[in-house]
């Protein structure tokens, strides 16, 4: 009989984890541990030397991590899946692995500030080149590859401006220069976006926001080629050790497995926020892939299942207006990050991206207008109040400046 493919809301609770051999439990088991133990020496001996399968010590792989690997290789479409200690720890991993001094980067204009600042360090501490361009344009990658051009690394959307960038495009013209996808699908998740798919070959998350969920834990996954990921294994994950916790592993599996569920209440109500925003008097612009006005409203069309839940958006009156209305929300919460089950918002240029100097920050637009809002899971006309009320004092406040 032919194999059933299951569907990938069925594939998030089913699939990779089978309920435990020895004791039947449902859930798999935390294995809350730093060893292992070797029968015999000899035993020992042949794990190191990789002749007998099994662990060693959970630097160097432990189950419960393998279990979240397993069922985040199969969600990606990947062939192989690495979980790491943070986003960025995931993030260093690809490139320490792909890049050499001499090489060259081609990165997304407007990316997330730690990405920009581990870039910056490459290229100060290790000689390692970088131009960023304006990815929405993909003939701009092709101007700018290199003879030593090894990486085109991109976010889309792209954080915090909401860009997209066509993956197949980009992917065609880094394949035919012998360079490297690296694409970061935190924003998206595999649920709206499988970028492998579209002819990358990496794909790093940081796993802290949707995929977890729920606020409560710091992790990251990259994805490729299962040769790629041995090399990355045993190189980038086991001697620089930025490895997963177990329990946060634990903790992930659990965010997974709702994460069908979570992504379509985030979207639908993004979409009901972003198009009550376009139609504020206080808001300048709105930058969300699921208007008709975003600019790239085909390309979200074509590789997203769904715009997602983050929104961005200028609030009239500049940076000031951007302050008084993030000093006035009282639902939302005023911080960094994004995924999780309540509605967060922050202002990237002060916060999140202000490593990157204000000028290559303005020309990415982050501007000291922009605020971020990550939609969460409440009822769409209580975060609309809450919006309603902030964007009223915002306006007060500029008037009450510009006319004392
Ligand atoms: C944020 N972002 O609020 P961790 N890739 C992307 C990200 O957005 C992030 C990472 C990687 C935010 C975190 S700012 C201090 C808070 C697209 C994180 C890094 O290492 O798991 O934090 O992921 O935009």
């Amino acid at each position: 009989m032919e194999k059933k493919v299951l569907s990938f809301s069925t594939r998030l609770m089913h699939g990779t984890s089978r309920p435990c051999p020895t004791t039947g439990s449902l859930t798999p088991p935390l294995y809350q541990t730093s060893t292992f133990v070797f029968d015999h020496m000899q035993q020992g001996a042949d794990r190191f030397a990789g002749e007998e399968e099994g662990y060693i010590y959970t630097r160097l792989g432990n189950p419960t991590v393998s279990d979240l690997e397993a069922k985040m290789a199969d969600l990606e479409g990947a062939e192989a899946a690495i979980a790491f200690g943070s986003g960025m720890a995931a993030v260093s991993g690809v490139l320490f692995h792909l890049l050499k001094s001499g090489d060259h980067v081609i990165c997304s204009d407007g990316i997330y500030g730690c990405t920009y600042g581990l870039l910056r360090l490459l290229e100060e501490r290790f000689g390692v080149e970088i131009t960023y361009v304006d990815m929405t344009r993909p003939e701009k990658v092709e101007e700018a590859i290199r003879p030593r051009t090894r990486v085109v690394y991109l976010e889309t959307p792209v954080n915090p401006t909401m860009k997209l960038i066509d993956l197949k495009a980009v992917s065609g013209i880094a394949r035919r220069a012998g360079a490297s996808v690296v694409v970061d699908n935190t924003f998206a998740t595999p649920y709206l976006q499988r970028p492998l798919e579209c002819g990358a070959d990496y794909v790093v998350h940081s796993a802290t926001k949707y995929l977890g969920g729920h606020g409560d834990l710091i992790a990251g996954v990259a994805l490729g080629k299962k040769e790629e990921m041995d090399a990355i294994r045993i190189s980038t994950l086991k001697d620089i050790g930025g490895v997963l916790s177990p329990f946060d592993a634990w903790l992930l599996m659990r965010g997974i497995r709702t994460l069908a569920v979570r992504m379509d209440r985030h979207v639908e109500n993004a979409k009901k926020v972003a198009r009550w925003l376009e139609d504020h008097p206080q808001v300048k612009e709105v930058l969300y892939p699921g208007l008709e006005s975003h600019p790239q409203f085909e390309v979200a069309r074509r590789q997203m299942d769904a715009p997602g839940g983050v929104i961005s958006f200028r609030v009239a009156g500049g940076l000031e207006g951007a302050r008084a209305f993030l000093d006035s929300v009282r639902l939302c919460h005023l911080t960094v990050s994004l995924g999780e089950v309540s509605t967060l918002v922050q202002h990237p240029a002060s916060m999140t991206h202000s490593v990157i100097p204000e000028e290559i920050r303005e020309r990415m637009g982050i501007t000291g207008d922009l605020v971020r809002i990550s939609i969460g899971l409440e009822d769409p006309n209580d975060i609309l109040s809450d919006l309603e009320e902030a964007l009223r004092i915002s306006r007060g406040t500029v008037a009450f400046n510009e006319n004392p």
